[in-house]
This record gives structure tokens, C-alpha cells and sequence, in this order.
């Protein structure tokens, strides 16, 4: 099922048509509306009518998140307060909060690319959704929440967190499709059994999972927990909320929504255009957003982008799952680092459980890194000798996967902190020493 295959199964052509126009609409709206892109724009000595197809966005600036934070809070707000529906923030780790603000046109998009995603996924009136994102200013609770009563599934808005509420609700009301972080999803199949229940009593076919990164290899490993298909959903709050793009049947990318939301790659470091299939910075403009519409927001994601029509028949372009983000990356040792590579490699091998968290300290001015993972409860090993060889072999298989030396400490199982929405996996001591 697709649902709206007018767009979804658009000709390229016509595609660029309709975000030339809609990019024409928006820079008119934001030149006009928004001092700080005026200021931008006239910087650059770019005007509104130099704007004429979309090949032209890259003349316009690039938005930051430090510009939403200077802004704070309604600062790149293009409309007045009085046509503003709903709010929603990003927490962020440090700083200042960053809100965004939604029309009532904005609610309606928002509903439509999530049904869409939903519709991709498989997901119809005939499901039972348990919504197990956060309700509140974080976009994953209420977004996901309005697109699943859009296609027309029993929503049940338990939001996150109280795991063994949720597995009741789960067996009691049959819900179908769980939404939640794959870290929570983690959590929530290994508390199945120690709450007293098992596959069985359970309807669940589907994942709706996203907010953090996970790998492929999780996705297999919480399909096989689950006995389900998992899907990917992504987003942020800058440029909407959950439903930017979503994984269909043939996990071979996410589909953006494009007629929405305007996807570019740029080089982390130069920031200029790369081509397809290059990896790099991911970059998008809110092409019908009228709340906060952003032009060319850099999102940091790391992904490729891939134009080529999809099994499932959809042309809309493909991201490439995101295995991290640029300031997510660690240097250790001079060496690039994602936890996204960690994660791979202790999945592939199969031999622990995969709640793990890395802690990065400094040594004698050498960075050092510590992985400690929880063995897995149904493959305990018995003796010291076992436990030693076991992190030994992981070890060496981080080595060669990653060429880092790292230290493995393998605890008992349900010692790593447990989150409820999205994981933290790296504690990096080195910045409380600078
Ligand atoms: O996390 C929106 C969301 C809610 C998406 C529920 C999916 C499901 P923010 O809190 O603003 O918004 O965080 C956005 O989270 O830039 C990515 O780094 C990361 N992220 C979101 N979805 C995915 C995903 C929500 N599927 C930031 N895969 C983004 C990897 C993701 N990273």
C-alpha cells in the first residue's frame, strides 16, 4: 500500500518541478519574513528572484543549530504568534533548548508524511498502536501519535517508560505495532521474559523505531526478539518531528519525503554539495514549512543519498540508514571513531548482549578506551578463564574491525543504565580535563 502515490511515485521531473516551485514560495516567505535571513541573503547578495528551480538552493545560506539557540525562543518564527498551533523543543545536552513552532497548515503536513511512513511500514486501521515515544515538548510521542490516528489505528498513548505497564498493556491490548527507541525496544524484549511473558501472548508484527542511530545489525537482532519487522523512522524537531523519512519492506534506504522536505549531502568540512552515493552532512530545507521554515539546515547526520526508484515502487529519494552524526564522532588516538562501529561488531559476533557503554578517558596524555558489555543472560559463562578469553576474542575483533586497542569489560548482565528514550553509550571523561 502507498499512500499517496501521486507523489511518493512522482516522475523525477515533475518532482523537481513542484520543489522548484515550492523553494520559490519559501524564500519569498522567509526573505520577507524572517530578519535573519534577509540579513543572510543580503549578505550574499542573494535575492528572492534569483531563486528559480531548485538547482539554485545552493546559492541560499546554510542554517545551524546555534541559530535556532541565538534565536531563542521564537526568533526565526515567519509567522505571528496568533497563526502558531503548537510548540515543541529539543532538549539538547547543552545550552539552550531549541523550539520550534507549527501552523495549523504544518500539523496537517506533519499528519501526512507520517501516515505515509506508516503506510510504507505496513501499518493500517487494522492495527493497535502502542505509542512508547515521550509525549510532551519532544516531537515523538505527539507526531507519531497524530499520524498513526491519521491512517486510522487504535492509538494507545502510553508514551515512555513504567516497563512492566507497558508490557502488560502490550499482552492485554494486543497492541500490533510498538514505537519506541530501539534502545527502549531492546529493554522492553529483554524484560519480556523476567515479567512472565512470552512471544506468544503477544500480537506485536511491527517496529516503528528511531530518534538515535542503530545499525542494521540491531534491526535484525530486535526483528529476531521480537519476531517482527522492524522499520526505521527519522526526523528532528528543527525540521518537523518524527516522519522526515522511514524505511519501506525493502530496508534498502529511507525514503524522503521530498515534496516536504529537501535532502543535499555537503562535505563535513567544506560544506559543498556531494555527489550521490557520497557520504557526508545531511542538509535539508523545509520546502512548505510556514511556522519555522528552515533553508538548508545542517543536521550533522551522516548519510548518503541515493536516486534510484525503489522495489516498492517509489521514486522518492533514499537515505542510507544513519550510523552517526559528525559531532557524535570520537577521536581516539588520532583514529575516527563511531559507537555505531562498536555496536556492529558486538552484534555480528553474537556472543554478548548488546546494552554496552564506552567510557574514553586520557592516560598519560594517551587516549584510552574502555568498552564494558553485559553478557548475555542465556549464554553465561562459567569460569574466569571463559570470561577472559571471551573479552579477549572481542578485543581482537574490535582491533581489527576499528584498528583501536580496547579494553573489554564484560559485566553481569542488567548492570548498563537502561533509558527510556534515547540510549547514552559514551562517557567521555577526557572533556571534564581539558
Ligand atoms: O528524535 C524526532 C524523532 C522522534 C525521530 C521519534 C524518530 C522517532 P530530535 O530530538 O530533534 O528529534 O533529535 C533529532 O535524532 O538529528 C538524529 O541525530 C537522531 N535521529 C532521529 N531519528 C533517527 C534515526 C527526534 N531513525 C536527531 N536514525 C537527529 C538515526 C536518528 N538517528
Amino acid at each position: 500500500m502507498i499512500w499517496n502515490k501521486d507523489i511518493e511515485c512522482m516522475e523525477r521531473e515533475q518532482m523537481r518541478e513542484l520543489q522548484s516551485a515550492h523553494l520559490r514560495n519559501l524564500v519569498e516567505r522567509v526573505y520577507n519574513n524572517v530578519a535573519f535571513y534577509r540579513r543572510r541573503m543580503d549578505e550574499m547578495g542573494v535575492k528572492p528572484e534569483d531563486i528559480k528551480t531548485i538547482d539554485d538552493i545552493v546559492k541560499l545560506p546554510f542554517t545551524y543549530k546555534n541559530d535556532l539557540r541565538d534565536h531563542y525562543p521564537f526568533g526565526l518564527f515567519a509567522v505571528p504568534m496568533s497563526d502558531i498551533v503548537r510548540v515543541h523543543a529539543s532538549s539538547g545536552t547543552t545550552g539552550k533548548a531549541t523550539t520550534v513552532g507549527y501552523t495549523k497548515n504544518d500539523i496537517e503536513n506533519w499528519r501526512e508524511v507520517l501516515a505515509r511512513c506508516l503506510t510504507m511500514a505496513g501499518i493500517s486501521h487494522n492495527d493497535i498502536m502502542q505509542v512508547s515515544y515521550g509525549y510532551g515538548l519532544f516531537t515523538g510521542g505527539l507526531g507519531v501519535h497524530y499520524g498513526a490516528e491519521t491512517v486510522g489505528c487504535t492509538v494507545i498513548p502510553v508514551s515512555g517508560g513504567n516497563t512492566r505497564r507497558q508490557l502488560q498493556l502490550m499482552s492485554d491490548y494486543g497492541s500490533t505495532v510498538l514505537a519506541c527507541t530501539p534502545s527502549y525496544a531492546l529493554h522492553l524484549a529483554d524484560a519480556l521474559t523476567e515479567n512472565g511473558y512470552s512471544l506468544k501472548d503477544l500480537k506485536l508484527k511491527a517496529g516503528v523505531f528511531g530518534a538515535e542511530p542503530w545499525t542494521e545489525n540491531m534491526r535484525l537482532e530486535l526483528e529476531r526478539k521480537w519476531g517482527i519487522n522492524a522499520f526505521d523512522i527519522y526526523g528532528l524537531s528543527e525540521i518537523m518531528g518524527p516522519g522526515v523519512a522511514n524505511d519501506c519492506i525493502h530496508h534498502t534506504g529511507l525514503h524522503i519525503h521530498e515534496d516536504h522536505f529537501f535532502p543535499e549531502i555537503v562535505d563535513p568540512e567544506t560544506k559543498l554539495p556531494l555527489a550521490d552515493g557520497q557520504e557526508g552532512e545531511l542538509v535539508f530545507t523545509t520546502l512548505t514549512k510556514e511556522g519555522i521554515p528552515l533553508l538548508r539546515y545542517n543536521t550533522r547526520d551522516l548519510s548518503t543519498l541515493n536516486r534510484e526508484k525503489c522495489e516498492c515502487g517509489r521514486t522518492t529519494v533514499r537515505m542510507k540508514k544513519i550510523t552517526g552524526r559528525s559531532d557524535d564522532m570520537l577521536i581516539i588516538r588520532g583514529v575516527n571513531l563511531f559507537p555505531s562501529q562498536i555496536e556492529h561488531v558486538l552484534l555480528e559476533m553474537g556472543e554478548t548482549s548488546a546494552h554496552y557503554m564506552l567510557y574514553v578517558d586520557k592516560a598519560n596524555n594517551l587516549d584510552t578506551l574502555e568498552l564494558q558489555v553485559e553478557l548475555d543472560e542465556a549464554k553465561m559463562v562459567d569460569t574466569i578463564r571463559e570470561l577472559q578469553m571471551l573479552s579477549r576474542k572481542i578485543e581482537h575483533a574490535l582491533n581489527s574491525a576499528i584498528g583501536l586497542s580496547v579494553k573489554v569489560t564484560l559485566v553481569e548482565p542488567k548492570t548498563i543504565a537502561r533509558s527510556e528514550g534515547k540510549a547514552v553509550r559514551v562517557i567521555d571523561k577526557r572533556k571534564n580535563k581539558q
